[in-house]
């Protein structure tokens, strides 16, 4: 009897410390349905987030943006399915790789008609609004409001579309200002219109910021003029070993367009701009903008004249400029994340809101010589995530499991109570995030898939696999190449192991799993159709041709 008593207390006193926990962190039966606001960036590098701990983020902090970590939760091995701007933000919204979505490359049109996790929330009473950055063509379906910038927008006095309810047409508005600032704007403007209301709202804030050609906000263009970023070791390669690698055109001091890239000058004392293949934001801003731009740039540009540097010095002063600028472009985006939080907080609203930053893809900062993305290499493949639910996910969780933006549609669904459709292809995060799950346990390899060839940068098509150690590619337009790179041993991926035979059992297992991984999710044949060898001769020379004559003569 004694004995009894006493297991039915232990039982009832774990069950109470259980729920105890529970309550804390992780238990949500009892909660409302979160809001949820879906911050996502352009091109936003881990590197340059100080919470990833990288060194060029040390040296540019993103204070705002790292609340969201402090206050929830960071993901240190998130990945996308196809490093590009359209085909992610068409996984993110469908919960399904491109070939099953059908928006495998940016020059695709996205089927509005098909289930989006937007579509799934607006039906189970959720308020849905986009903002910002679309890139998907056509319009947005599933919102009940939405205000998009036109393509890749503009930096200075952007066009927006939206929808005149009244008319049923289709508004197009020029508005006076910084696009960052602007979206930021229109963010806390919705979020004055619906916090009062019992229906809870998922709003997506898509900017533009940082893509190429990165122009800051007015405030911050002298920001980092005297900062030097680190060189990455790798900046100076002739890249042994990858094919791919070697016939890019996305090099920073080989491809990146002197005045439209690095906003140079033609000559001391000029303000005309070096080479700039097509107009740019500088058409679009007002004589006041342009002479406070003018006014920045002008000492610095004249200083880079002055200097008359080449060879290397004239590789490294590019590198330079790029992250002053790229990272002077993240620093109106990380205050206007600010603003978004301390709104939020002001209002009561932040207990209750699920809040999430991200990008829509990895990108290089320097690292082998490169800008831009489309790589299956770790840079370009990661992207940031960071959540924050307070009193649901605990404030400073680090999760390393295999995630990647598969799981995003997902994911909202989970913790919005709706149930996830079969066909969705990705696993809901809210068990990793709220510590159900070990890491190890959620997933083993990811798959990879890019399209985008022959276009910008000239980066063939490439499928593969990624383990947590190892990483099995397959470059299969133009070439016909495999490299295997072992994450622990060669960080860098400048190892190409796939003819050393003392990895020849780890091929052989990574092969297996591709092909797993490639039946697991119905990539068939058709995905590795190539492009016709007449019309990827032409797009090198045209992108040859626009490489234009660099300001001072460098070879490297
Ligand atoms: C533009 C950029 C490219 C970039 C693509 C795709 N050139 O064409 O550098 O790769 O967009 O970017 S630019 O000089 O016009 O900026 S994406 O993020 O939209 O996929
Ligand atoms: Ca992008």
């Amino acid at each position: 009897m004694k004995k009894t008593l006493y297991v039915l207390l232990l039982t009832v006193t774990l069950l109470t410390c259980e729920k105890g926990k529970k309550q804390a962190y992780l238990d949500l039966d009892n909660e409302k349905r979160p809001n949820i606001v879906f911050i996502m960036a352009d091109d936003h590098a881990t590197q340059a987030i100080s919470a990833y701990g990288h060194p060029i983020g040390k040296l540019a902090p993103t204070p705002n943006i790292d609340r969201i970590a402090s206050e929830g939760a960071i993901f240190k091995n998130n990945f996308c399915t196809n490093s590009i701007c359209g085909p992610s933000r068409a996984v993110i919204l469908t919960g399904k790789h491109s070939h099953m979505n059908g928006f495998r490359m940016n020059g695709d049109r996205f089927d509005g008609n098909q289930q989006t996790f937007p579509k799934l929330l607006q039906k189970a009473g959720y308020k849905t609004a986009m903002l910002g950055k679309w890139h998907l063509h056509g319009f947005p379906q599933g919102f009940d409001d939405w205000k998009i910038i036109q393509d890749q927008g503009n930096y200075y006095n952007p066009n927006f579309i939206s929808l005149n309810r009244q008319t049923q047409k289709i508004d197009t508005t020029r508005i006076e200002g910084y696009a960052t600032d602007i979206i930021t704007n229109h963010a806390i403007k919705y979020l004055e219109k619906v916090k009062n209301r019992k229906q809870p709202f998922m709003l997506m804030v898509q900017h533009k910021a940082p893509h190429r050609n990165w122009m800051p906000a007015l405030r911050h263009l002298n920001k980092y003029d005297n900062v030097k970023f680190p060189v990455p070791d790798t900046y100076f390669t002739n890249h042994y070993g990858s094919t791919v690698s070697k016939e890019q055109y996305q090099t920073v001091y080989r491809d990146m367009y002197e005045g439209h890239d690095l906003k140079l000058t033609k000559e001391k004392g000029s303000l005309e701009l070096a080479h700039n293949p097509w107009t740019t934001d500088f058409d679009r801003m007002t004589p006041e903008q342009h002479k406070a731009w003018n006014k920045a740039y002008q000492p610095k540009n004249d200083a880079f004249h002055d200097a008359n540097l080449s060879g290397k010095d004239l590789g490294e002063w590019k590198f330079q400029r790029y992250l002053q600028e790229y990272m002077a472009t993240i620093a109106a985006l990380d205050e206007g994340i600010g603003n978004i939080l301390d709104y939020l907080k002001a209002n009561d609203l932040d207990k209750n809101t699920l809040v999430v930053y991200t990008t829509d893809q990895g990108f290089y900062l320097g690292e082998k010589g490169w800008f831009d993305k489309r790589f299956m290499y770790e840079e370009s493949l990661s992207m940031p995530l960071l959540i924050k639910y307070p009193n649901v996910i605990k404030p400073g969780t680090v999760v390393t499991a295999l995630t990647q933006n598969l799981d995003f549609a997902e994911t909202f669904l989970d913790f919005s109570g709706v149930d996830i459709p079969k066909d969705m292809q990705g696993k809901s995060l809210k068990p990793l995030v709220i510590g159900k799950i070990e890491p190890d346990d959620f997933r083993d390899a990811i798959y990879y898939h890019y399209y985008d060839f022959p276009a910008f940068h000239m980066v063939k098509k490439m499928n593969g696999i990624r383990t947590k150690r190892y990483k099995l590619i397959h470059v299969f337009d133009d070439i016909n190449e495999w490299e295997l790179y072992d994450l622990k041993t060669d960080p860098n991926e400048l190892h190409n192991l796939i003819n050393d035979e003392s990895y020849d059992e780890v091929e052989e297992k990574l092969r297996k799993q591709l092909v797993s991984l490639q039946k697991q999710y119905n990539v068939t044949e058709k995905e590795f159709k190539r492009a016709d060898k007449e019309h990827i001769k032409q797009t090198y020379k045209q992108f040859e041709r626009l490489r234009g004559k660099p300001l001072t003569a460098h070879e490297h």
